[in-house]
């Protein structure tokens, strides 16, 4: 049993805290009646999701911010989901010696999570995670995470606020923005402003808000922070807007709305999980292929066979800790 870490990681014990995390990233399944004791025990600290293109200076941003709300007084959490610049591995000899300070600080806690397995495993990977964290009681827990595909965008949802990052001159990340990430930013960073270009990249950005119907009148408005996070340029307006979008979710309760969007696509999410690894169980890949083939060559419907399976497999879920 791992019950003693709960306790443990609830008595402050970083080591407890440490080993716990790596039990969850693994799916260990003995660490599940400990997940669901930190989920009674969470729900206080702010989730914050970096998501933006690789190289756009996310590891470097969410390391100020860190710092930033560090001279605030506040414990701070990071967990870096982005494997094209891994926080301690990738990070030039300039950024390891910035990062010293925090490495050492007993109130910030850094994982890069490696994106093993499947897709959907490292969303809820990183949602557990998040979960132990909040229950250790970290005011800040930061997500960095490459604005990239469908599991990405799945992880930075599961934030109360998210930052969408981007940098002067890129046209093409203002596309891809339009294609999916603008409506989910509650704040942008354009990064690197001591580049040239910066504030028409900021006007441009102001222009596709406007554009933004999506929004219902009196909702909030994503500012556009300019930030050099090489030199911490901006940052504490970062951490403003952050804070103050924190603050807007409460005061409208639409942190409730956020929490409750999360609890019924987690329980979909685990629903689905538990489906297939008991159609995996009771009826096994071959025979699925074999009925999956029968419905394509038009010899059985699928309605039948849906009807079927649904009958062979049961409804009676099981823990994740009764899968095989
Ligand atoms: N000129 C400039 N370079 C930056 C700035 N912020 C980060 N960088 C550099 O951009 C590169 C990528 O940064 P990184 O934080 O790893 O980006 P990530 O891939 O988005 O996490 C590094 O060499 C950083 O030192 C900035 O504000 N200005
Ligand atoms: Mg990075």
């Amino acid at each position: 049993m791992t019950t003693d870490l709960v306790e443990r990681l609830l008595a402050g014990d970083r080591r407890a805290l440490a080993r716990l995390v790596s039990l969850i990233e693994n799916g260990a399944p003995e660490s599940q009646p400990d997940l669901a004791r930190l989920h009674a025990l969470g729900g206080a600290a702010h989730i914050i999701g970096v998501t933006g293109s690789p190289g756009a200076g996310k590891s470097t941003l969410v390391t100020q911010l860190t710092r930033e709300f560090r001279q605030r007084d506040q414990r701070v959490a990071i967990i870096a989901v982005d494997p094209t610049s891994p926080f301690t591995g990738g990070a030039i000899l300039g950024d390891r010696i910035r990062m010293a300070d925090l490495a050492g600080d007993p109130n910030v806690f850094i994982r890069s999570m490696a994106s093993r397995g499947s897709v959907g495993g490292l969303a809820s990977a990183t949602r557990d995670v998040t979960r132990a964290l909040d229950a250790a009681g970290f005011d800040r827990i930061i997500i960095e995470t490459v604005g990239a595909g469908q599991a990405e965008v799945e992880i930075v949802r599961a934030a109360h606020s998210i930052v969408v990052v981007t940098v002067p001159g890129m046209g093409d990340d203002i596309q891809a923005l339009k294609a999916g990430i603008l409506e989910i930013a509650d704040v942008f960073c354009v990064n690197k402003a001591d580049r040239p270009g910066a504030d028409q990249t900021v006007a441009e950005l102001r222009v596709l808000l406007t554009l933004d119907t999506q929004r219902a009148a009196g909702a909030w408005r994503p500012p556009i922070i300019k930030t050099i996070a090489a030199t911490g340029v901006g940052v504490p307006d970062l951490a403003d807007a952050l804070v103050k979008h924190g603050a807007y979710l409460r005061e409208t309760g639409q942190i409730v709305a956020r929490g409750e969007r999360q609890a019924r696509s987690e329980i979909l999410a685990l629903l689905y999980q538990n489906l297939l690894a008991q159609l995996d169980a009771t009826v096994g890949a071959e025979q699925f292929n074999q009925l999956i083939a029968a419905v394509a060559a038009r010899s059985r419907d699928p309605y039948a066979v849906a009807a079927d399976l649904a009958r062979r497999v049961g409804l009676g879920l099981r823990h994740t800790s009764d899968v095989p």
